[in-house]
């Protein structure tokens, strides 16, 4: 479905289109791409990823064939230097500049994806393989972290519906499940006991073909480094950051609710769901502000980060306090 009318938190087609191309943009209505909301820059509807995307990270060296989505907040982006040097990724350590400081040398390129489970096109995919033939897209989205910082994030990425269509669940498949590399050599955060090994998160079928969903390849323009995921992380801009899983090496379609690693780690304090809700407290600290990274005094939290209405619909009927 193509969004005709912008929500609260999304650009209006001529705001996502540069103005120039604009008025030709009319005339290419018919190659708008269907079920993804992008407005296309140049009517190069079925173009392949460009060849960099699937290249190691280069600072200040651009992707091609980026379009931007209208799934994009028209807010302050936080800084490249907070978005890339203020991170969680345990296994480069828990301090938030370990990240930056370790994952530096982290090879990620060849990089394969098992597709497993309840699927009829289960295999082991090189990422390029993979993601051939969707189309990059740029997002400004919030991004709010359970530990209630947040950040304004301009990913680059692919929507995970497109994906999922094309590797074509079962009927049985209710769930998507993640799995990070498991691989201490490379990850030598993996070498002490903080979290279960590897890094596992999940979605609700229904949640992982939401519009909204992004499996990210790049930040800023560029392709992503490796302290934000690279080469591939999921990208759900309602939920805590935690839901965010990187480095993805595998995709699994299940029938049940799979385990997710901060779940598992302290199941009191971080549910499956994990949707920004400023009424549900963690137990060792209010939701209901956060600070933006770089901003001296808080704001209040919105539900659903602010996108409510394109997900609150998803939960009809749940009770979110208890399944928080
Ligand atoms: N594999 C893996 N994925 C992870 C984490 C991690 O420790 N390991 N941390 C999560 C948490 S708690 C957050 S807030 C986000 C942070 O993403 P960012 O560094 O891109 O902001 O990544 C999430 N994904
Ligand atoms: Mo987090």
């Amino acid at each position: 479905m193509l969004i005709k009318i912008p929500k609260s938190w999304q650009l209006r087609d001529s705001d996502a289109t540069p103005q120039n191309i604009y008025k030709d943009r009319r005339r290419f209505m018919a190659g708008v791409l269907k079920g993804t909301g992008v407005a296309m820059a140049g009517g190069i509807a079925g173009s392949l990823i460009g060849r960099d995307a699937f290249a190691a990270w280069v600072r200040g060296e651009k992707l091609a064939n980026v379009v931007k989505s209208q799934y994009t907040v028209d807010e302050d982006l936080t800084p490249y230097e907070s978005v890339t040097e203020y991170n969680n990724f345990y296994e480069f350590g828990t301090g938030k500049d370990d990240p930056f400081d370790n994952a530096k040398d982290f090879v990620t390129r060849p990089w394969t994806i098992e597709i497993a489970g309840e699927v009829a096109k289960p295999g082991t995919y090189d990422i390029e393989d993979l993601l051939r033939s969707e189309q990059l897209e740029e997002r400004v989205y919030r991004h709010r972290c359970v530990e209630t910082w947040s950040m304004v994030v301009p990913w680059v990425g692919v929507s995970l519906a497109s994906i999922i269509k094309r590797l074509e669940p079962t009927s049985k498949a209710k769930y998507v499940a993640f799995e990070t590399l498991l691989d201490p050599e490379r990850m030598p955060g993996q070498h002490r006991r903080v979290l279960q090994w590897p890094y596992v998160e999940g979605l609700r079928l229904d949640e992982a073909m939401n519009p909204l969903t992004l499996l990210a390849t790049g930040v800023y323009g560029e392709v992503l480094p490796p302290q934000n995921g690279a080469p591939i992380r999921l990208v759900t801009p309602w939920k805590y950051g935690f839901k965010g899983i990187k480095s993805i090496v595998r995709i699994t379609f299940t029938e049940k609710e799979p385990p997710t690693s901060w779940n598992l780690s302290a199941p009191h304090e971080y549910g499956f769901y994990a949707n920004v809700n400023p009424d549900v407290s963690h137990p060792r600290w209010s939701q209901a502000k956060e600070r933006k990274v770089g901003e001296f005094f808080k704001r209040p939290t919105v539900i659903f980060n602010g996108y409510g209405e394109e997900v609150a619909s998803l939960y009809t009927g749940m009770d979110l306090a208890k399944k928080f």
